[in-house]
């Protein structure tokens, strides 16, 4: 969309805030707390979709991101008893538990052996016998086989518990792991930051400052990182510009975020299964707020497996740029909640197509966003992943 063709959607609007808004946003003006709810509260889902979809087209053109990537969940059991998870709820009734070794985990990364995958994205529940060590020592194993695979793993939750455990502090405990070969944090353990949601929903983790310190030394390492968000349950929208607002100072001071990731709860299977799920128009407004209030975030990912192929695709025009990766496994935390897809796995072609049909560039990149591949004009050779 072209500047004109947004100012004039802008001048066209009647509510005078949201149509300040509207010049704020073309013109690269910080939103406000306030105006980040007033958005959620009062703006219309086109109007609101297309300001983010102009700010996404301004920064990356039709260019849409994704990586070949898979998954590893060491374990389903955890010390901690968040209400929205399918993990503790099915633990707490000991109806199924897992707990890979280090020889199990090695095997399913060999099974990607001689195929192009560029990351392994690690992270479970929160194990009481799985140690600092024992993860270290995982890292240490996956970069001795194949060094080249980027390790994008644990989430703070996880990190702060084995940090404890270990009697060392977050700087040596960020340090060791770098070294033993973390490579980046996912943006997982974030859910909402705002204690009168925090202290309901997942009262007994790592706290949001704590979150965020850990993301901070990893930034201070020159490690990069996500961040979540998991919206769509008994938040206000003040509590999501709150979340938002902590994470864009801290991205201010470290620069050191890629992308954001708003994770839509599910509600299947968890201690939250009497709340409903948000609909399509929430989800949409969702990620096209996100776009316009983190300013100095470059990237905003759709979960595909969790929304489903087809909102993932029509996210791309509510600021999205990025549509993770093809992945070829199944995250059980996600399945277990009630995720639209139960066996995630696409091709690239699947979703490189799924790109193209909406008039978008698909490009594969690594995990720091490196391009690997224009896939405008690939043709795709017979069983190509
Ligand atoms: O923190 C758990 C979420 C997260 C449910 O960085 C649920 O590239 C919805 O953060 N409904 C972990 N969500 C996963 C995660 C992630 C996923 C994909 C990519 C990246 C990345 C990070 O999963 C948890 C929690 O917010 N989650 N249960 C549920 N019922
Ligand atoms: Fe444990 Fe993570 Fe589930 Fe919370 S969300 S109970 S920390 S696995």
């Amino acid at each position: 969309m072209n500047t004109r063709n947004i100012e004039v959607i802008i001048e066209a609007q009647k509510d005078a805030q949201l149509q300040t808004i509207g010049n704020k946003v073309i013109h690269n003006e910080r939103l406000s707390f306030n105006e980040g709810v007033y958005l959620f509260e009062k703006a219309s889902l086109p109007y609101v979709g297309a300001l983010a979809n102009w700010k996404r087209e301004s920064l990356h053109g039709n260019k849409t991101y994704f990586n070949k990537n898979f998954h590893i969940e060491p374990t389903n059991v955890c010390v901690f008893s968040c209400k929205f998870c399918s993990y503790s709820k099915l633990y707490a009734h000991k109806e199924e538990g897992w707990e890979l070794t280090i020889d199990q985990m090695l095997d399913i990364v060999k099974k990607y052996d001689g195929k192009p995958v560029t990351e392994v994205h690690i992270v479970g529940g929160v194990h009481p016998k799985l140690t600092l060590d024992f993860f270290l020592q995982l890292m240490r194993a996956i970069k001795a086989h194949r060094p080249d695979l980027h390790i994008k793993a644990f989430t703070p939750v996880e990190l702060e518990y084995m940090f404890r455990k270990a009697n060392v502090s977050t700087k040596e405990g960020m340090r060791l792991a770098h070294e033993a070969g973390l490579d980046s944090l996912p943006g997982g353990g974030a859910e909402i930051f705002h204690p009168d949601v925090r202290n309901i929903i997942c009262a007994d983790k790592a706290t949001a400052d704590q979150w965020l310190e850990i993301h901070q030394t990893a930034h201070e390492l020159g490690m990069h990182s996500n961040a979540t968000l998991l919206y769509g349950h008994i938040e206000k929208f003040e509590h999501r510009i709150d979340h938002m607002e902590r994470l864009r100072q801290l991205q201010d001071k470290t620069k050191g975020f890629n992308t954001f990731i708003p994770l839509k709860f599910r509600n299947e299977n968890n201690d939250m299964s009497h709340i409903g799920e948000s609909t399509l128009a929430n989800d949409l407004k969702m990620y096209a707020v996100s776009r316009l209030y983190l300013d100095n975030f470059a990237h905003v990912k759709a979960y595909w497996p969790m929304l489903g192929r087809d909102v993932a695709q029509l996210t791309l025009s509510y600021g999205v740029n990025d549509i993770d990766g093809t992945i070829d496994d199944t995250t059980k935390i996600y399945s277990m909640a009630g995720s639209e897809e139960q066996t995630p796995a696409m091709t690239t072609e699947q979703l490189v197509n799924l790109i193209k049909q909406v008039n978008r560039v698909p490009i594969e990149r690594g995990t720091l966003y490196n391009v690997i591949q224009d896939y405008s004009n690939y043709e795709f050779a017979e069983n190509e992943m």
